[in-house]
């Protein structure tokens, strides 16, 4: 079987684990996002890729979700003595090693799809990972406060502010220009089934869907999605600050009515959403939390049931 999944950051790589162990046998591709990435200190840093690439290579901090097991902060001390900007982020000194030969290969005339093969010759994640895209597209937040009205980056919006500044408008600067990376259309295209992981509806799963072509080549597919959604809320993060500022309500059947029913056929949300419906798309209900492997694989299973 060929599965396609777009993921984001911790959900979609925590729900990948659980598609791997559920389908051994599949070949899976995963459409990562990259409208997180940005360059710091000259290095480019792609989180959610690098997410997804140490959480199913055995690599992650298991407790904060993203960044190296068994991590130590030397160069972010040293920085931090020279006063170097921004202090906000945090890269770790294993993980600083991924963005060296990131940025040393992108220098070099590779572009990022090439790159992310090669880290991932390391890792062995077990799935073939692919940028949803080779050219720069970042996400943007646009914040009115003190300072006046101004756009952000994701990052600094994400990171630096915790989302506590209302955004009044998120934007993939560069979308319009974008082309899906190569593999990404052609991967969907030989797809049996496509998974919308768990991952942040707006700046995960919106994000992809926003490169041209991507979201066209997902219609004629048979798609499921997981809701991030439980009960009103996000199950971990601030996925709310996001919906808000499309103006979408926090719910399983807000973010089902966001994707719609030309792209959905299937989704899963949890046993308290029962009764989230919309026509056109099948909705079941089931235990939806990535507690462990099990359960997580538990969920995958309901997916791919769900599909058929
Ligand atoms: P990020 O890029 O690191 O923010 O991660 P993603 O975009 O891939 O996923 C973030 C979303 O995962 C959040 O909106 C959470 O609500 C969702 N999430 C995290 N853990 C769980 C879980 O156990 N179950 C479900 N259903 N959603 C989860
Ligand atoms: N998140 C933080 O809250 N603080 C950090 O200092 C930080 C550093 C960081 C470095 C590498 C990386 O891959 C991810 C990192 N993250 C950090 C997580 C990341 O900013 C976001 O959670 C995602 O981009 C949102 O998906
Ligand atoms: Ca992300
Ligand atoms: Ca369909």
């Amino acid at each position: 079987m060929r599965i396609v999944s777009l993921a984001g950051g911790i959900g979609g790589a925590r729900f990948l684990r659980g598609l791997r162990a559920a389908a051994p046998d599949a070949e899976i591709t995963v459409i990562g996002n990259t409208g997180d990435d940005i360059t710091l200190f000259g290095l480019r840093v792609c989180p959610d890729l690098d997410t997804v690439m140490y959480t199913l290579g055995g690599g992650i901090d298991e407790e904060q979700g993203w960044g190296r097991a068994g991590e130590t902060h030397a160069v972010k001390a040293e920085l931090a003595e020279y006063g170097v900007e921004p202090q906000w982020f945090g890269l770790g000194d294993k993980d600083i090693a991924t963005h060296i030969v990131r940025t040393q290969m992108l220098g070099a005339g590779y572009p990022l799809s090439a790159v992310t093969e090669a880290l991932c010759a390391r890792w062995r994640p077990g799935v073939r990972l692919i940028p949803m895209t080779d050219d720069r597209a970042e996400t943007h937040v646009v914040i009115d406060d003190a300072d006046g009205r101004r756009a952000i980056h994701f990052q600094e919006w994400w990171v630096r502010l915790r989302a506590s500044v209302p955004a009044e408008q998120i934007i993939l600067v560069g979308a319009d220009d974008a082309k899906p990376a190569p593999g990404v259309v052609e991967a969907i295209g030989e797809a049996d089934v496509v998974l919308l992981p768990p991952s942040n509806p707006v700046v995960s799963i919106g994000t992809i869907l926003q490169i041209p072509g991507i979201r066209e080549a997902l219609l004629d597919k048979i798609v499921v999605g997981v809701s991030p959604i439980i009960g009103g809320a996000p199950v971990r993060g601030m996925a709310d600050a996001c919906l808000t500022a499309i103006g979408v309500e926090t719910s399983a059947q807000a973010v089902l009515e966001l994707y719609g029913a030309d792209l959905l056929d299937g989704w899963l949300v949890a046993e308290e959403d029962r009764g989230v419906a919309l026509d056109g798309v099948r909705v079941q209900a089931g235990p939806l939390l990535m507690t462990d492997l099990a359960a997580t694989a538990a969920i995958a299973r309901a997916a791919l049931e769900l599909a058929r």
